[in-house]
């Protein structure tokens, strides 16, 4: 996707674990039969550690499947789940899309959440504490990656803005900055080390106190699958995907503007307001159109990938800024 023109030359393609090719022939197998719209199909091939008992998933699955507020409904097709769990970006597994297998090494628990910087309540809280005090609901979002393809997906989360009324930042938090964690032996990309590791991604405190701001615990009214960001990543759906960090770690209420991964590795690409934009191409390729993942059309992008109404406040007054990029 993005650039990596960091990579060294002598770099070699990174090592595709046998397994993960596995996997693959089997996906295609299971669509070939026509058999790819089961949920989750192709998932049951995975090793036994990736179902192993005492990961967040298993501890918090009587929390699923939660209500879905139909206020977040939206007019096309959800993506089969077998399509979206199996074409996922997670640099830290791998710079391509079949890392699926790869993510179901992360451990997530014990998990436990940083809050700190300028608030009122800084400390550690546990996951499964974390989610049992958060309001639970379903929400149909667009996810729109900066690529040019595009899936719809159920979520399961709550709102940012629940966590923040927890955390009470200070008023002279001005930004949140997400980080995800950093463990180059479970996360074979984390060895690429012109990668500017761990990843880490930010919004400002108006930004995450809107409504559409969601912090995600899960998806097709399950636990969030690990190649998802299990247990707890953010849906930023009027920003380009690369917005929605995964697996975090810590959530830090800053005054200074954080620098995220992909700015800090490729800045003249990716910026810090990455809000969708069918006018404003990438240096390298239109977004005019976007690519829905498991039909193949092309349809036109929208202004904030449809939320313009929900979200274009938030950018009056900041119009010097890069907002698109
Ligand atoms: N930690 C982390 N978060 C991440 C990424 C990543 O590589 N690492 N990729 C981003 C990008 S580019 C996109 S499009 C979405 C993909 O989410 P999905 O795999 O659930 O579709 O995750 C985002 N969050
Ligand atoms: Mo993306």
């Amino acid at each position: 996707m993005l650039t990596i023109h960091r990579r060294p030359r002598w770099a070699v393609a990174e090592n595709l674990a046998t397994p993960e090719c596995v996997f693959a022939n089997r996906r295609a197998v299971l669509s070939g039969l026509g058999l790819g719209v089961i949920a989750g199909a192709g998932l049951l091939t995975l090793p036994a550690k990736a179902q192993a008992d005492g990961d967040a998933a298993s501890r918090t699955a009587s929390l699923y499947p939660a209500e879905r507020n139909e206020a977040y409904q939206i007019e096309r097709p959800l993506t089969p789940e077998d399509v979206s769990s199996t074409y996922n970006n997670f640099y830290e597994f791998g710079s391509h899309k079949q890392i699926a297998l790869a993510a179901q090494a992360l451990s997530t628990h014990p998990w436990d959440i940083e809050i700190d910087g300028l608030v009122e309540k800084p400390g550690t809280v546990a996951f499964e504490g974390l989610i049992k005090r958060m309001p639970l609901e379903e929400r149909l979002y667009r996810h729109r990656c900066v690529e040019a393809w595009s899936m719809t997906v159920p979520w399961t989360g709550f709102p940012l803005s629940s966590l923040l009324a927890m955390a009470k930042p200070l008023s002279s938090a001005r930004y949140i900055r997400f980080e995800t964690f950093n463990d180059p032996s479970v996360a074979g990309g984390q060895k690429q080390v012109w990668y500017p590791w761990p990843y880490v991604e930010g919004v400002t405190i108006e930004e995450a106190s809107n409504d559409l701001a969601f912090l995600v615990t899960g998806a097709y009214g399950k636990p969030l699958a690990k190649q998802f960001g299990a247990p707890l990543r953010l849906a930023l759906p009027w920003k380009y995907g690369f917005k929605s960090i995964k697996s975090i770690r810590r959530i830090s209420f800053t005054e200074k503007r954080p620098v995220s991964f992909w700015e800090e590795t490729a800045g003249s690409e990716y910026g810090f307001w990455a809000n969708v934009n069918p006018d404003v191409p990438h240096p390298r390729w239109s977004q005019a159109e976007e690519q829905i993942l498991h039909t193949g059309e092309r349809i036109p992008t929208q202004l904030f990938n449809g939320y313009a109404e929900e979200v274009a406040d938030l950018y009056s007054g900041l119009e010097n800024e890069q907002l698109y990029r």
